[in-house]
């Protein structure tokens, strides 16, 4: 029996990357220092499992932004477009491909002004971003065209290779295979497939794998995670081919699948000519009886039997069972390790201090899920030669299982009357009292809005003064009244701004709000959060979800009486701002001994409750947003209706308490919307805000051959480079929208929340998209 681990979270238990790299990029240190940060984080990750006990230590999951971006650089394939010089360093080629680069290379934070005239020749937009399958990490995305080509750069891989052989522990080196970074990539080229660069692209990994051969390396891990989608058949037909090239290399492959279900294309997995796979027996368990059979026996078995998803103790007896189970088939080699890569899991709990201490020995991080694989090793090797645990590992043992025990049969779980509620929903609970158009005419009688009404989606720049404030408030540096009365200053400064440059649906600016899940995770029960259980969401930035323990209760109203306050100092409409119950449950640590449709309803439930008390407070239009619908969509589809019905069956409660004059907006961010519109339709939200510009509105089109039936807000300028929109272009891009929805249906907004920006430029770009409104209404006018 041997022990690994698929990756280890590398932004360092402190995010000492994250400010490494943060530093770096602003100028105040140098590139010496960056590495020396990386170097010493490798050695304390790689030391953290040998001194765990682990069999390999894992080397190739380290890095500067993220692992994709990593690999365009070891395999040559840096986009054309970048037009790097030959004598540019890699990690600067490296930070220009993963952060895009700025007119001037002034950084982000100033001379802005300069930008307003538009696209610089000089400046080149990063890679795009986007999820790593249902999970919230962002990965960098390859870009192929029919003159992509490739060539091995193993400098880095062997450098790192190098400083893990200095501690004298066996080495796995693991990287992405060759079909799931393709297949991952996006073809840039009309008509292009990029699955016809496989052939190209194989002898460069057999030439890395041969030279990790020569290095010494017994054993690469070759990720395979796209085995878990509905592949299509060309690109499936093309595994055996592949690993059978690759087998030449002499360097013996660990085929790894994770997060889904390999249904369709096990019996391919098990087949390929590799030396073992690895299985997630979390998300995959159903997998594992057709694999223990079909797997060859001198195969290495792989079993994913900790989550490295979720931050819950293992309940290590059927975990045994499954081990043992592998071992009565005859399976010559098995290997215990996490589902996935550790990377989607805090670093650990042990140390922290703001998880209720209840539920704290509960959880299980990265450091603690490490000790649970060397636990199952150890308790597996005595039961094959037929004797039990005994000593201090039968202690560990029977402490960890009391305590796994005690969190199934805690109180502190359940709440009768939220389990009551939710057992017996009206049928009528997730419907409004009347259709769309009813609604829709009661509304505008209320409103009065102009054509093309115009919104922001919710939050506006975070400053270094309201971030300060937050973080003075939480170290009692100033007490609650004094907060609040700077926040009420931020509030109104937000509404003078807006009604001061036109906008005709205002917003309160969410300035006392550190993150959309957080913020409402804090108020309700049945969430606790850690001081520090960071996890990577893209390159520096990082997220702490929140941890969903028990049933769902709002003791108290959240955001009513900023919400109230904020609508009494304008005549205008002023949204109420919610997260939505799919989005609450998507970025949290959810609790894995209920169904997540389930823990959807009842936060359903805690904000239904909410929209209420906004109504009765006089708001009259409440935004419950819902940026990570699409992401909790299920990797195979044949699971999809089951999840949209939930999905958008929590909505609809969480939106349905309302009067028809009350006007329910969600938000929804960059996203492959075309492939789920029925199910966002059922949403029935009264508008929709989306992200389009990007795309030149042509997300928007689906809506329009789908018939949307509601309101829509398409974004008209992108909120993610720091550049003003000129009027010509919003006119433009909502001339465009006018042409597949309704104009009578249409809202004009940018693509999503002003968090990240500036003042200057906000300020700069919603006075352009004001205008470039007032001049199509003018239109409007005359053509009348
Ligand atoms: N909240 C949560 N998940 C998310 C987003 C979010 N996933 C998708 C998307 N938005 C990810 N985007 C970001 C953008 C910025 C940051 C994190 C994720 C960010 N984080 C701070 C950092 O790393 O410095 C930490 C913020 C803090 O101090 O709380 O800036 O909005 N849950
Ligand atoms: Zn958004």
């Amino acid at each position: 029996i041997k022990t690994h681990t698929l990756g280890f979270p590398r932004i360092g238990e402190n995010r000492e990357l994250k400010f490494a790299l943060e530093d770096y990029w602003r100028g105040d240190a140098s590139e010496e220092s960056l590495q020396a940060t990386a170097s010493t984080l490798r050695l304390k990750h790689w030391k953290a499992q040998i001194d765990s006990g682990l069999d390999f230590i894992t080397v190739g999951d380290f890095s500067f932004y993220d692992q994709m971006a990593d690999h365009i650089q070891l395999l040559g394939c840096e986009p054309q477009r970048f037009a790097f010089a030959n004598e540019q360093a890699p990690l600067q080629r490296y930070f220009t491909m993963v952060r895009g680069k700025a007119e001037n290379h002034g950084g982000c934070n100033h001379a802005h002004g300069s930008s307003a005239h538009g696209l610089h020749p000089q400046e080149t937009h990063a890679l795009e971003m986007t999820k790593w399958f249902d999970t919230n990490y962002h990965y960098m995305v390859p870009e192929f065209n029919a003159s992509t080509q490739f060539k091995a750069h193993a400098g880095n891989l062997l450098a790192q290779l190098e400083q893990a052989k200095t501690l004298n522990h066996p080495v796995k080196v693991s990287l992405i295979g060759p079909l799931t970074f393709l297949f991952l990539g996006k073809s840039k080229q009309a008509g292009f497939d990029q699955l016809d660069l496989l052939d190209q692209l194989l002898p460069v990994y057999g030439q890395i794998l041969s030279t990790l051969k020569l290095q010494g390396v017994e054993w690469v891990q070759l990720d395979e995670p796209i085995l878990g989608l509905d592949l299509p058949g060309p690109w499936l037909a093309a595994y055996e081919r592949s690993y059978l090239q690759l087998k030449t290399s002499g360097v013996k492959i660990l085929l790894a699948t994770y997060f889904s279900s390999t249904q369709g294309h096990t019996s391919i997995a098990c087949k390929l000519p590799v030396d073992g796979l690895h299985v997630d027996c979390v998300r995959a368990e159903e997998d594992l009886p057709l694999i223990i059979d079909w797997l060859p026996n001198y195969k290495v078995l792989s079993l994913g039997i900790v989550d490295g998803r979720n931050i819950w103790k293992t309940d290590l007896n059927p975990a045994l069972q499954h081990i043992l189970k592998a071992f009565d088939a005859g399976k010559g080699e098995v290997w215990i390790a996490p589902s996935c890569s550790l990377l989607h899991v805090p670093y650990r709990f042990s140390n922290d201090t703001r998880v209720n201490l209840q539920v704290l020995p509960w959880l299980a991080g990265a450091i603690e899920k490490l000790e649970e694989i060397e636990l199952l090793k150890q308790a597996a090797k005595n039961q094959l030669q037929g004797k039990s645990l005994t000593g201090a590992l039968a202690n560990i043992w029977n402490t960890h299982q009391d305590l796994v025990k005690q969190r199934r049969n805690s109180p502190l779980l359940n709440n009768p009357e939220v389990k009551a509620r939710i057992s017996s929903i009206a049928p009528t609970a997730d419907q409004r009292h009347s259709e769309f158009a009813v609604r829709q005419q009661l509304q505008r009688e209320r409103f009065n809005l102009p054509a093309y009404p115009t919104t922001t989606i919710g939050s506006f720049p975070q400053t270094r003064n309201i971030r300060n404030l937050r973080a003075r408030f939480r170290t009692g540096e100033i007490d609650e009244a004094t907060y609040w009365q700077h926040i009420s200053q931020e509030i109104r400064q937000a509404i003078d701004f807006q009604e001061r440059i036109g906008l005709d649906v205002l917003v309160h600016g969410e300035a006392e709000r550190n993150d959309m899940v957080e913020y409402f995770g804090e108020q309700l029960e049945g969430f606790t959060f850690s001081a520090n259980g960071w996890v990577q969401s893209y390159g520096s930035r990082c997220v702490k979800p929140p941890i969903l323990f028990g049933d769902v209760a709002r003791p108290k109203p959240m955001t009513v009486d900023v919400a109230a306050f904020a609508q009494s100092l304008s005549e205008k409409p002023v949204k109420g701002m919610l997260t939505g119950p799919v989005t609450i449950l998507q970025w949290s640590f959810v609790r894995n001994d209920q169904a997540r449709a389930t823990t959807a309803l009842q936060i359903a439930y805690a904000i239904r409750d909410e929209v209420a008390d906004l109504e009765q407070a006089g708001i009259g239009m409440i935004q419950i947003d819902e940026p990570a619908y699409r992401e909790g969509l299920p990797l195979r589809k044949a699971r999809w209706n089951d999840y949209l019905e939930w999905a958008s069956k929590a909505f609809r409660i969480s939106a349905s308490p309302v009067r028809d004059d009350t006007q329910i907006h969600t938000h929804m961010c960059y996203s492959e919307f075309n492939d789920i519109l029925p199910a966002i339709a059922a949403m029935d939200a009264d508008v929709i805000t989306i992200e389009t510009s990007r795309s030149d509105m042509e997300l928007l089109r689906g809506f329009g051959e789908f018939d949307y039936p509601n309101e829509i807000g398409p974004g008209v300028y992108d909120i993610h480079s720091p550049r003003v929109p000129k009027q010509a272009e919003i006119v433009r891009l909502i001339r465009k929208a006018a042409q597949v929805i309704p104009p009578e249906n249409l809202w004009v907004n940018p693509d999503c929340g002003l968090k990240t920006r500036g003042w200057e430029e906000t300020e700069a770009a919603l006075t352009v998209m004001v205008k470039a409104t007032e001049q199509l209404r003018c239109e409007l006018e005359t053509q009348n």
